[in-house]
């Protein structure tokens, strides 16, 4: 077994034993109660998951494993001379709860770099989809290509004990993660770059060959996609993409199938497409004014004409955030120490001045506060990478690492399949005694 696969058995086991005995003396303990209006309203607050690789805080925002983004860009380790953290580091804290140290972290690269081969027929069929379908919907087909691999899904057909599921879920993440940015990055100099691929480059991190294999050699592109792998890796386990892959491998479809589904929600313009859609939103605005640089007035018209037609403002709100996004503020540093006088970049930093007031003023928008999608377009634009509709890719791949670092712990635990009580209205009625 390797390095990783056995420190993460060994911690595994000792949380299940944690847990057995969790349920045993406090199993039937209350942790809350639940309103009607939180059934109907999307179960906001209401705890209905656990998720071992993050924890969301209202105000503070994301923690892995207890460390904040501010944290982990400070101790998690970089490539050399880089300035930005390895997401290598940041699947191996999620996976096994510690800081990697930089040859743990080189280790995982040379790992995923060693498992990273695409079948050929994954790339024949996203040559057979029209070269006009969405990014997003050529990644979920191509992951879904790629569960032919599936070792799990093989070894439970021959039979294996459920002891060992968490084995072959393993194995097939490590393999989907390390596979992931060469069929991005296929998609996208497909899509966009008249189909010249560029072959992957062995000596280089997981993200640092995906920027290479897109045609980014920059080294601050470089960079940007490590810190981009790193902040959009997970955010507990409610939101769409975390939850639609946990729920679907509850059912013990295999990482593939779990991931393809979470990828599917992934591709929601109230979830990962924001990112696409807040560029698409600033660049009207641009063009609708006549101007890369509208003034704050300006902006602060347009926000209020975009709530008086009904439409969200992209890149603004959260379900469980109640404050600005740390992942939008580490972009945000980003952007001062390299791009700050992009007028893209200063554009959504000019909108952070005034949305907040605005949304809030409305009463109802319970976060005005920007998230991660309003501010990663605009880097992206300014290394060259100009296609928005590829953006929410980027999202996946890095997505990928806290999910199936999930996936690997829902199984390793032993956790059963998935299935919530829902209700008719005639019924929500009569529960709470109405007409
Ligand atoms: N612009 C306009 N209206 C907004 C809004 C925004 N940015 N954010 C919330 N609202 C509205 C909601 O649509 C809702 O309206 P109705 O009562 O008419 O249905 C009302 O305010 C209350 O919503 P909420 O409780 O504050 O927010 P939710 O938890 O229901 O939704 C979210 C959260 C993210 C879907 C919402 O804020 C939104 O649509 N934001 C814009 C899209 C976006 O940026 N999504 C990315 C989120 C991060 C990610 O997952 O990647």
């Amino acid at each position: 077994m390797g390095v990783i696969k056995d420190a993460f058995k060994v911690k595994a086991e000792t949380l299940a034993a944690e847990i057995k005995t969790l349920i045993a003396e406090h199993g039937d303990k209350k942790i809350g109660e639940i309103t009607l209006a939180q059934v109907y309203q999307g179960m906001r607050g209401m705890i209905g998951l656990v998720t071992e690789t993050s924890l969301l805080d209202a105000n503070d925002g994301i923690r892995f494993r207890g460390f904040s983004i501010p944290e982990l860009r400070e101790k998690l380790p970089r490539a050399e001379g880089g300035i930005e953290p390895l997401p290598e580091g940041l699947f191996h804290l999620m996976l096994l709860g510690e800081i990697p140290t930089k040859d743990e972290v080189d280790h995982l690269s040379a790992t995923w770099a060693r498992r990273s081969h695409v079948p050929n027929y994954v790339f024949d069929v996203i040559e057979a989809l029209p070269v006009s379908t969405h990014p997003m919907t050529q990644f979920s087909v191509a992951i879904l290509a790629l569960q032919k691999e599936s070792l799990f899904a093989k070894a439970y057909s021959e039979g294996i004990s459920k002891k060992d599921y968490w084995d072959y879920i393993y194995e097939d993440s490590m393999n989907l993660i390390a596979r992931l940015p060469r069929v991005a990055a296929y998609i996208y100099r497909r899509k966009y770059k008249g189909g010249d691929h560029i072959q992957p480059n062995g000596m280089l991190d997981w993200a640092g060959n995906f920027a290479h294999m897109m045609g980014y050699d920059d080294k601050r592109f470089y960079a940007l996609l490590r810190l981009y792998m790193t902040i959009h890796a997970d955010h507990e386990g409610g939101n769409v993409s975390a939850h639609a892959t946990h729920l679907v491998g509850s059912a013990l479809s295999d990482p593939y199938l779990a991931l393809s589904a979470g990828i599917n929600g992934l591709a929601g313009p109230l979830h990962g497409l924001a990112n696409q859609e807040v560029i698409r939103w600033i660049e009207e605005m641009q063009q609708e004014l006549g101007t890369e640089l509208p003034s704050k007035e300006q902006i602060s018209q347009y926000i209020k004409d975009t709530l008086a037609a009904g439409k969200v403002v992209p890149g603004y709100g959260h379900a469980v955030l109640r404050q600005t996004d740390p992942r939008f503020t580490a972009q945000m540093e980003f952007g001062k120490k390299h791009c700050p006088d992009s007028p893209l970049v200063q554009c959504v930093w000019n909108v952070y001045e005034v949305a907040p007031d605005i949304l809030g003023a409305t009463g109802k928008i319970k976060n005005p506060w920007p998230n991660v999608d309003a501010h990663s377009g605009a880097l992206l634009k300014y290394f060259g990478l100009v296609e928005e509709d590829f953006y929410t890719v980027l999202f996946g791949v890095s997505r990928s690492l806290g999910v199936l670092a999930s996936l690997c712990w829902d199984r390793a635990l032993g956790f059963p399949i998935e299935r919530p009580k829902s209700i008719t209205t005639e019924y929500a009625k009569e529960l709470v005694g109405a007409k």
